[in-house]
């Protein structure tokens, strides 16, 4: 039975995809024959990823959506399925941290990151899935993370959103499979975007930044993962190959949470 990898004839709407993994992500759908939908925060970031997409060859759809305000999210889901059609694909990729030690960071500071990280990916579902209900199928992929799993100084907030949104995922699997909607997660390991260049950022006297050096030694890959390192799996999860794959969280993570570390010489 040939295995079907394809998203031909899909729509696909990956959020904060104007660059980092999700433009890497939408990228790779687009490859398989979906019909690319993101959103950005602003303009200027929206006409930047269209411009990036073009490059590749993709015609992109691209609309300024904050995905944590409802209102918008709703008109801005009504206004694709107007202009391009029901999503059959989404990914709640966009996402922010901020690492300040727990006991410096204000309650908005980690309401903030609640809220873009775990309340947006729950309203973005509940904005799709009634239209996977009613076209008998659904893809939802949660851009988790390790700290789905493990804690780390200063990232109190990220853990929580991140190890809220695996139960959401587990969650949006129990009350939607029976309609044919498939919701599973990523896990990425360090990986090399915006987001995380001032872990890597170079110091003072040339030296590699002092976390990138303890990444490398707790990753048996030996390096930082690349957004491409991302395409395949989430190629895997939003096609029909993975139609019986359900509220999983798949790693993508070069070993790191398999690894002790690196032990001393
Ligand atoms: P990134 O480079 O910081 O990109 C994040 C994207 O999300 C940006 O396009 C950003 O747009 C958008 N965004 C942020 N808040 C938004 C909002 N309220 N509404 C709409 N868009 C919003 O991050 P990344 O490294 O590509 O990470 C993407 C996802 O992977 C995140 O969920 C992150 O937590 C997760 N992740 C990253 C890593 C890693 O090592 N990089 C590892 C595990 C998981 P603006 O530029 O306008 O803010
Ligand atoms: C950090 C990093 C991580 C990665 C990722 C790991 O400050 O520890 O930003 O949180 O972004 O989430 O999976």
């Amino acid at each position: 039975m040939a295995v079907n990898f394809s998203l031909e004839g899909k729509v696909a709407l990956v959020t904060g995809a104007s660059y980092g993994i999700g433009f890497a992500i939408a990228s790779a759908y687009a490859k398989a024959g979906a019909t690319i939908v993101f959103n950005d925060i602003k303009q200027e970031l929206v006409d930047k990823g269209l411009a990036s997409y073009a490059e590749l060859g993709i015609k992109a759809h691209g609309y300024v959506c904050d995905v944590t305000n409802e209102e918008q999210v709703n008109a801005m889901i009504a206004k694709i399925e107007e202009e391009v059609g029901v999503i059959d694909i989404l990914v709640n990729n966009a996402g922010i941290i901020k690492r300040i030690p727990m006991c410096e960071m204000t309650a908005a500071e980690f309401r903030q990151v609640i809220d873009v990280d775990l309340n947006a990916p729950f309203i973005m579902a509940k904005a799709v899935i009634p239209s996977m209900i009613k076209k008998g199928h659904g893809k939802i992929i949660n851009i988790c993370s390790m700290m789905s799993e493990l804690g780390r100084e200063t990232v109190s907030a990220y853990a929580a959103a991140k190890g809220g949104l695996k139960m959401l995922t587990k969650n949006i699997c129990s009350e939607y499979g029976q309609y044919n909607i498939q919701c599973n997660g990523i896990g990425p390991g360090y990986i090399a975007t915006p987001q995380t260049a001032p872990l890597r950022e170079i110091q003072p006297d040339g030296s590699r930044h002092p976390f990138d050096q303890f990444i490398l030694a707790k990753t048996p890959a030996n390096r930082w993962g690349e957004a491409d390192d991302l395409a395949g799996p989430a190629v895997f999860l939003a096609s029909e190959a993975s139609d019986f794959v359900n509220g999983h969280i798949l790693y993508v993570d070069g070993g790191i949470l398999a690894y002790i570390g690196k032990q001393p010489s």
